[in-house]
């Protein structure tokens, strides 16, 4: 770690200590934490960094009970709309204060890389709250002329209790799309950070207070998926979930939700999305954007692009240039600036990436570069670049998760549209090419949330982002997210003597 950080962080711990404020949650009388705690783990070196403590069922009732109060009897829902963007903004410009810290803690609890956490990550994490604390006082409904005689307006209302599992890849942005709307419609909220990455989670949820949100507003329960997870999405009293992490577990909330009140649930699930490369590009620009979609974040994205089809007038082209990009590829620790890859965020993904570089192997793909893990300490792993990959073939059809490149060749549009279309995914996609004429056929074509025509990534708070089929539904983001924790009320009345 950086020393001023070191010394910065020493400081508000020494702090904390003096002034005995270490618990940040006050218990009901009666109630007692019941003391249990789990380990989270540093994925450069493999090491403990802290022990959190591990909410269960028990705390997340408590929680869900603060929530409740918050809802029904407190401030927040019944605040001006321009006095919850008041405080939300309040909450953002704290976040850019602690830069540094948040980076730091989602480097050493992740294995992202720090600088660009510093520059990207966590200032988009404070642009999200801003932007939703934008909206908080414009939330408006309509009025209806129903006929002559009867009038109605339609009122928003917020859902109430929002139930938030997120995952482990990005905590940052994760913990600000669903908290951010959520906040700004009036909502209270339990948050439920993946078990991976609890740190910043915590961190935000202090910065929150320091910001005068009221308390019970926004509550944080570290713990893991199958108690603290699942007891939220089964809760008969949230009133609403919203969840990110993996198709298996999606399918889970929504059984859950559906079991026990019946609660709306939005899903952002995994992905196996198409990066598909025209002739007519300039191959330099696409193997840099290509390779950035494969191998950003350690390939640990949801969006990652996964599936690369190459047509094949430049299939030689493409694969000889970006064997020389990858020879500026740096896999190290990702405090350190020239590096581009850090390690998997845990053991268990760390295997889980290994054991599809060894299918891919078995199943026949030809291995270009990279397939091991780095020696030493940490779970880092070289990035691996597959070529002469078929569709039928596990590493192309199945979410990886990790830094693996899958290179597949095509020749005519139509076979890249409905190559591209056979996945049960459809999260993202991206299209290469100078001739606007396939650019808009082949993005009306793909059955995907989100297209990105020669770029990727084009993440941005005003857009949508989210899935189709077994992607999930309901959409992070823009305005549209807001609406997620909005209810829609109808109020009719009979209008006397209307001259219309
Ligand atoms: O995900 P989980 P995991 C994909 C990716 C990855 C795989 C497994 O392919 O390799 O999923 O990762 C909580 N009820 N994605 O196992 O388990 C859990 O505690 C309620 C894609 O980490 O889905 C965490 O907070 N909650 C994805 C969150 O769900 C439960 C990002 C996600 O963890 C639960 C992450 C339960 N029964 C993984 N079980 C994306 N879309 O970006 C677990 N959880």
């Amino acid at each position: 770690l950086y020393p001023e950080w070191r010394e910065a962080m020493q400081k508000e711990i020494n702090a904390l200590e003096e002034n005995g404020t270490w618990s940040m949650v006050e218990l009901p009388e009666g109630k007692k934490a019941l003391g249990r705690t789990f380990e989270t783990i540093d994925p450069r070196r493999g090491e403990i960094i802290a022990r959190i403590a591990e909410g269960d069922k028990d705390d997340v009732d408590l929680a869900v009970e603060a929530a409740r109060e918050a809802f029904d009897n407190g401030p927040w829902p019944r605040l001006p709309g321009c006095e919850r963007r008041r405080l939300m903004m309040k909450f953002a410009d704290l976040i850019d204060e602690h830069i540094e810290e948040l980076a730091a803690l989602d480097t050493i609890d992740a294995g992202k890389l720090f600088h660009f956490g510093k520059a990207v990550d966590i200032p988009s994490g404070s642009a999200i709250i801003r932007y939703n604390a934008g909206a908080a006082d414009k939330i408006h409904g309509q009025t209806v002329k129903m006929s002559r005689e009867m009038q109605a307006y339609t009122l928003k209302e917020p859902i109430g209790v929002v139930g938030h599992i997120t995952p482990w890849n990005f905590p940052t942005q994760m913990f600000a799309v669903k908290v951010g709307p959520a906040l700004a419609a009036g909502c209270t909220m339990v948050v439920k950070p993946a078990e991976q990455t609890p740190l910043s989670a915590l961190y935000y949820a202090h910065l929150a207070k320091l910001a005068g949100i009221p308390d019970g507003v926004l509550n944080v329960v570290p713990g893991f998926g199958h108690t603290a997870g699942a007891a939220l999405s089964s809760h008969m009293d949230v009133d609403m979930v919203s969840f990110t992490g993996s198709t298996e577990v999606g399918r889970l909330v929504m059984q859950a939700a559906a079991m026990s009140n019946l609660k709306p649930v939005s899903l952002e699930l995994g992905g196996k999305s198409p990066v598909i490369i025209f002739n007519d590009v300039d191959v330099d620009k696409a193997v840099d954007i290509a390779l950035q979609a494969a191998l950003f974040n350690k390939g640990e994205i949801c969006v990652a692009g996964s599936r690369t089809f190459v047509q094949e007038g430049i299939y030689d082209d493409f694969i000889r240039k970006l064997q020389v990009k990858m020879k500026s590829w740096v896999v190290g620790d990702p405090f350190d600036p020239k590096v581009t890859q850090g390690p998997q965020v845990d053991q268990k993904q760390y295997e889980k990436v290994l054991s599809y570089i060894e299918l891919g192997k078995k199943e026949g793909a030809t291995l270009l570069m990279g397939g091991k893990p780095l020696e030493g300490k940490g779970f880092y792993i070289e990035p691996t670049i597959f070529t002469d990959v078929t569709d039928d073939m596990t590493i192309a059809r199945e979410e990886i998760f990790g830094p693996v490149m899958s290179i597949l060749k095509f020749k005519t549009i139509d076979e890249a549209i409905k190559r591209a279309n056979a996945t049960k995914y459809g999260l993202a996609a991206g299209i290469m090419t100078d001739n606007l004429n396939i650019a808009n056929t082949v993005s009306r074509s793909l059955r995907a949330g989100v297209i990105w025509i020669n770029c990727y990534f084009a993440f941005n708070v005003d857009l949508p982002f989210g899935g189709f089929k077994m992607s999930g539904f309901g959409k992070d983001e823009g305005l549209e997210a807001l609406d997620k924790y909005l209810h829609v009320k109808s109020v009719a009345t009979p209008i006397y003597n209307s001259p219309w």
